[in-house]
C-alpha cells in the first residue's frame, strides 16, 4: 500500500512538474466584443461610446449579407475586443496570441498599444504580447486585448479576386500560449518550432530527422537536455534519442536523427501514426516546454507515364478539392464540422484533397494524417497578380507560413502556389505589357517554386492552370512545377464531353516528362433540379451524374494521369455567383450543408471496398408527373452499387433487375399516386444488402375531368423541360408541354435562351431578385400566345409569374464581378396586356412598369369557372413580345 502511495506521489509529482512547466496552450473563444466598421482614435483612445455585439469565436461578419439580394458584402474593417486575466505568476513567462487565421488584414493590440500585425487571411500568425500585459502583485490582472481586422480589397494581398467570397473576421480559433523563457522557438512563422523530416523510408528501416530551434530568453546560457521519444500506435516507446544542448542566451539551433526498424508505413488503407515528442529539459529533468507531432512513415513517387506511388506501389489518387464555408456560417466553422468533411471524402472512398484554394483550418490536416487523406495545399494567388514587390513579398510570406506550419504532417505531398493564374490576364491581348506581365508572372512562380525546394526538400511543387494549354506552354508556367495540374471542365464550360479526354492525352504527348494532376473537374448541380433528359448546364442532378461518370471512367483509363480532385466536395459560396441557386457555386458533390447528392453516391459506388447500395435521386423524393393510361408515370430512379447486378422492388412488388454500369444501375419505375416504397437489394462479397426509400408522387391527370376529392394543383415552370422540387413549400414545378385538348398546355411562341451564350441551351443564369425559386423564374417561353387549361368548373387561384432576363438592374455594377463575360443587351422594350378568359387582368404590363431586369413580378387572381370553358389566359402585346416564366393553378373548390 505504501509502495503505491508512493508511486501515486511520484506520479503526480512528474505530472505536476511536467503541467507546470511546459507551454500552457488555451483556446480564448469566449466572450468577445465586435464592432462592425471602424473607431476613430481606438483602443488608444477608448473614450468612443461603441456598441459592441457579443460574440463567440469563430467568428465572421459576412455570415448572412453574402447571400442576400443585393450585390456585394461587407468588405471593410470590424473590431473584437476581449479582457484576458493574467496571474501573477505570468509575469516569469512569455505569452503569446495564437491566431489560426483571420482574413485579411489583423493588427492586435495589447492595453492599447500595437503589439503585432499580421497580412494574409488563411495561415496563423503568433504575436508575443508580454511587453504590453499589466501584471498586479496578487492577483489576476485585466489586459485589454483589440484587434483590427480588415477584408477590403487590397491589391497587394493575394487573392485578388476568385470564385469564392472573402468573409472577413476572426474565424479560426485564437489561443494564448504561456511559454517559458526557455522555450522551442515560437517566432517562426507560427511554426511549432520543430522540423521533421523522413529523408528515408522504406519496408526495412526509416531515418527520421528532427531539426529546430531552442530559444532562451534568460540572461545566461544554459546546459540543456533535448529528449525525443517516438511511441508508436499503442503508445509504446520505440525509440529515443538524447542530446546534450549548451543554449547561450537567444535562439539556438539543434538536429537530431532517429531511425526506426521494420516500421509500420502509413497509408489510406492503413494511416499508421507513430508520435513524436520533443522535449527540452534542465540537467535534472524539469520540463521547459515540450511539443508532439504526428509521424507517418511513407515514401511516395510522381512518374509522368504511370502516376503516382505511394510505398512502392502504384495508386490513383482521387478525391475532391475542399473549400472551409459552411451554410449560415460563412467561413466561421467549428473543428467539427472541418473534420467531418474529411471523414465525408474518407467515406466516399476518396484517398486525395486538394485543400483550394488557401490553406485550411489545422483540424484538417489532422484528420487527414489520421484518416489516410493525402493531400495538396496551396496558397491564394488565384487568376492574376499585381506586379508590386510587395504582392511577390506578401506570396512568398503565405507560402513560408504555409509550410512551416504544415510540414510535420504525413498527409501532405504536394505544395502548390497557383490557381489558374493567367485566366484574367491584365492589358492588352498580345501587346508587349502583357508579355512583360506573362514574364512576370513565370519570374514569381519560379521563384516561388525555388523556395519551396529550399523549405522542403521532400515534397512536390504543382501549379493549377485552367484549360488554355497553349497559353502556360508559352508563358513557360508548365515547365516551372514538378507537376501540373489542370482545371478541365469540358462538358460544361465548353461543349464536348470527349474534349476532356483529347486534353489529357494532348499534355501526355507534348510534356512526356511532366506528371498530371486534374486539380479540378465538375458541373454543377442544384439538388432541388432534375431531368429525365440532362443535358450541359441545365444543373440538374442527373447531368452532374453522367459528367463524372464520363470523367472517372478517362481518368481510370489512363494510368499517366496521377490523380484528379472533383471540385468540390462542397458547395460553396460566392458572393458574384447567380446561377440557379446566386451566391453558391453548387458543383460539390454534396450540397453546402453536406448533404451527399448522387455524385457522391456514385464515387462511392466506384471506389469503396465494402458492399454499397444505395438510392438515388437524393433531392427527389417528392415527385409528380403526367399519368398515363395505365394510371401510372414512368420516371426514372438511379441506384449506385458496387454489386454488378441490383434488384428493384416497388411497394413489395418485384420491378425486375439489373446489371449496374460503373456503379450505376437505372430502372424505369411507374410512379403510382402516393407513397411508393422503393427497395434495391443486391449482394456482394455474398453478404445481401438493401436500401428502403419512399418516394411520394403526385398524379398529375392527362386529361382533366371532375374526379371526387381530387382538386387541380399545378405549378409549371414555363420555358423549362426540368423538374424543380420546391423543398419549403414542397410543391413540385413541372417542366412546360404545349396545349393539347382535354388537357393543358401554352400556345405559341418559343423557348428564351441567353443571347450570346452557347453553353446553356436555355434560359438564363442571372441571380432573380425577390424569390427563392430563381431556377423557375430564369426559364421563360418568349412570344407566347396563350396558355390553356381545360379543368372542370369551379373556383381556381391563377398565378403568373415574370421576369425580364436580359438587361442590367439598376444600381452600380460589382467592383469584381466575376461572372460570366458576356455583354448584358439591353432590356427589351415590351408592352403587353394579359386577359383571363376575356376579362382583362394585367393592363400593359410593361417594362416601364412592372417589368424590370431580373427581378420577379407574381400576380394571382380568382377565376370561377362555369360552363366547361376551362381557363385561358391570353396575351396581347402591342410592342415587343409578350412573355411567361411561371404559372400556378390551385383548385380552391
Ligand atoms: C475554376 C476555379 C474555381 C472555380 C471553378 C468553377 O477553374 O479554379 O475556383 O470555382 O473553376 O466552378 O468555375
Amino acid at each position: 500500500m505504501i509502495k503505491y502511495l508512493l508511486h501515486l506521489l511520484l506520479l503526480l509529482c512528474v505530472f505536476q512538474v511536467a503541467k507546470s512547466q511546459s507551454t500552457n496552450k488555451q483556446s480564448i473563444n469566449s466572450n468577445w466584443g465586435f464592432h462592425k466598421g471602424n473607431i476613430v482614435g481606438f483602443p488608444g483612445n477608448n473614450s468612443t461610446k461603441t456598441e459592441w455585439q457579443p460574440v463567440t469565436l469563430p467568428h465572421s461578419w459576412n455570415a448572412t449579407d453574402v447571400t442576400d439580394d443585393e450585390p456585394g458584402y461587407y468588405r471593410g474593417p470590424g473590431w473584437y475586443k476581449k479582457t484576458l486575466y493574467i496571474p501573477a505568476a505570468d509575469k516569469n513567462k512569455q505569452l503569446y496570441l495564437y491566431f489560426e487565421g483571420a482574413n485579411q488584414e489583423a493588427k492586435v493590440y495589447v492595453n492599447g498599444h500595437l503589439a503585432g500585425k499580421h497580412i494574409g487571411g488563411y495561415t496563423a500568425f503568433n504575436i508575443f504580447i508580454q511587453p504590453f500585459l499589466k501584471f498586479s502583485a496578487d492577483s489576476l490582472s485585466q489586459n485589454e486585448i483589440s484587434v483590427k481586422v480588415d477584408n477590403s480589397f487590397n491589391e497587394n494581398i493575394p487573392p485578388l479576386t476568385a470564385d469564392f467570397t472573402f468573409f472577413g473576421g476572426i474565424y479560426r480559433d485564437v489561443y494564448l500560449l504561456e511559454a517559458n523563457k526557455i522555450r522551442f522557438d515560437l517566432d517562426n512563422n507560427a511554426s511549432s518550432g520543430i522540423k521533421i523530416t523522413t529523408p528515408l523510408v522504406n519496408e526495412s528501416t526509416a531515418t527520421i530527422k528532427i531539426t529546430g530551434k531552442i530559444t532562451n530568453d534568460l540572461a545566461t546560457g544554459q546546459k540543456l537536455k533535448l529528449r525525443t521519444v517516438i511511441t508508436d500506435a499503442a503508445g509504446a516507446v520505440v525509440t529515443v534519442a538524447e542530446n546534450p544542448i549548451t543554449a547561450a542566451s537567444n535562439s539556438n539551433e539543434f538536429s537530431t536523427e532517429l531511425h526506426v526498424k521494420t516500421p509500420h508505413l502509413w497509408s489510406p488503407d492503413a494511416p499508421y501514426l507513430y508520435r513524436i515528442k520533443t522535449t527540452i529539459t534542465d540537467q535534472q529533468g524539469k520540463i521547459y516546454d515540450e511539443v508532439s507531432n504526428p509521424l507517418g512513415l511513407r515514401w511516395y513517387t510522381f512518374d509522368a507515364d504511370k502516376g503516382f506511388f505511394l510505398n512502392g506501389k502504384s495508386l490513383k489518387l482521387i478525391g475532391a478539392s475542399r473549400h472551409q464555408d459552411f451554410k449560415d456560417m460563412a467561413n466561421a466553422l467549428p473543428n467539427a464540422l472541418h473534420q467531418r468533411d474529411m471523414e465525408l471524402l474518407k467515406n466516399m472512398g476518396g484517398n486525395f484533397v486538394r485543400i483550394a484554394h488557401y490553406p485550411q483550418d489545422p483540424a484538417v490536416l489532422e484528420a487527414c494524417d489520421r484518416l489516410g487523406i493525402l493531400v495538396s495545399e496551396e496558397i491564394p494567388v488565384v487568376n492574376a497578380i499585381t506586379e508590386s514587390d510587395a504582392f511577390y513579398n506578401n506570396c512568398k510570406e503565405m507560402q513560408l507560413e504555409m509550410i512551416r506550419q504544415n510540414r510535420n504532417h504525413p498527409s501532405v505531398i504536394i505544395w502548390a502556389y497557383m490557381n489558374e493564374v493567367l485566366l484574367r490576364p491584365k492589358y492588352k491581348k498580345n501587346s508587349p505589357e502583357q508579355n512583360l506581365y506573362f514574364a512576370r508572372i513565370a519570374a514569381l512562380a519560379k521563384s516561388l517554386d525555388s523556395l519551396i525546394k529550399k523549405e522542403d526538400t521532400e515534397r512536390y511543387t504543382m501549379i493549377s492552370c485552367h484549360g488554355d494549354f497553349g497559353l502556360y506552354q508559352r508563358v513557360g508556367i508548365t515547365a516551372i512545377p514538378q507537376i501540373v495540374g489542370w482545371n478541365l471542365y469540358q462538358g460544361w464550360y465548353s461543349a464536348g464531353l470527349e474534349g476532356f479526354a483529347k486534353f489529357l492525352d494532348n499534355h501526355h504527348q507534348t510534356l512526356p516528362h511532366t506528371p498530371m494532376i486534374i486539380t479540378e473537374f465538375g458541373a454543377d448541380a442544384d439538388t432541388r433540379i432534375h431531368s429525365t433528359k440532362p443535358e450541359r448546364f441545365d444543373k440538374s442532378v442527373e447531368y452532374q451524374v453522367k459528367y463524372h461518370q464520363f470523367y472517372l471512367k478517362t481518368i481510370e483509363e489512363k494510368p499517366f494521369v496521377a490523380g484528379a480532385a472533383i471540385w468540390n466536395l462542397a458547395d460553396f459560396n460566392s458572393e458574384t455567383r447567380a446561377d440557379a441557386t446566386p451566391h453558391i457555386n453548387t458543383k460539390g458533390i454534396s450540397t453546402i450543408d453536406r448533404e451527399p447528392k448522387d455524385a457522391y453516391f456514385f464515387y462511392k459506388a466506384n471506389l469503396i471496398k465494402r458492399p454499397f447500395l444505395k438510392t438515388g435521386s437524393v433531392g427527389w423524393k417528392l415527385r409528380s408527373g403526367i399519368a398515363d393510361d395505365k394510371g401510372t408515370c414512368v420516371q426514372q430512379v438511379y441506384i449506385f452499387s458496387n454489386a454488378k447486378e441490383v434488384e428493384l422492388w416497388q411497394n413489395g412488388k418485384k420491378l425486375g433487375s439489373k446489371s449496374t454500369e460503373m456503379g450505376v444501375a437505372i430502372f424505369d419505375v411507374p410512379f403510382t399516386d402516393g407513397e411508393n416504397i422503393i427497395k434495391a437489394t443486391a449482394t456482394v462479397n455474398n453478404q445481401a444488402i438493401e436500401d428502403l426509400t419512399t418516394i411520394d408522387f403526385k398524379l398529375v391527370p392527362a386529361l382533366f375531368k371532375w374526379d371526387a376529392g381530387k382538386y387541380v394543383d399545378l405549378n409549371i415552370s414555363v420555358g423549362d423541360n426540368r423538374f424543380f422540387v420546391d423543398d419549403k413549400l414542397k410543391q413540385v414545378w413541372l417542366p412546360e408541354q404545349p396545349y393539347t385538348k382535354g388537357s393543358w398546355g401554352y400556345i405559341g411562341g418559343k423557348v428564351f435562351t441567353m443571347p450570346g451564350q452557347a453553353r446553356q441551351g436555355f434560359g438564363s443564369d442571372k441571380d432573380i431578385y425577390g424569390t427563392d425559386l430563381d431556377a423557375v423564374y430564369q426559364t421563360q417561353r418568349i412570344g407566347i400566345d396563350a396558355f390553356r387549361f381545360d379543368v372542370p368548373d369551379g373556383e381556381y387561384d391563377l398565378t403568373l409569374g415574370f421576369a425580364e432576363l436580359e438587361g442590367k438592374p439598376a444600381g452600380p455594377a460589382l467592383a469584381y464581378n466575376l461572372g460570366g463575360n458576356e455583354v448584358d443587351a439591353d432590356v427589351h422594350q415590351r408592352s403587353f396586356d394579359v386577359l383571363v378568359n376575356g376579362n382583362l387582368l394585367i393592363k400593359s404590363l410593361s417594362t416601364q412598369n412592372q417589368l424590370q431586369a431580373q427581378r420577379e413580378y407574381t400576380t394571382t387572381t380568382r377565376v370561377s369557372i362555369t360552363g366547361g370553358q376551362g381557363i385561358t389566359v391570353k396575351f396581347n402585346p402591342f410592342k415587343g413580345e409578350a412573355i411567361l416564366n411561371a404559372i400556378q393553378l390551385k383548385q380552391v373548390y
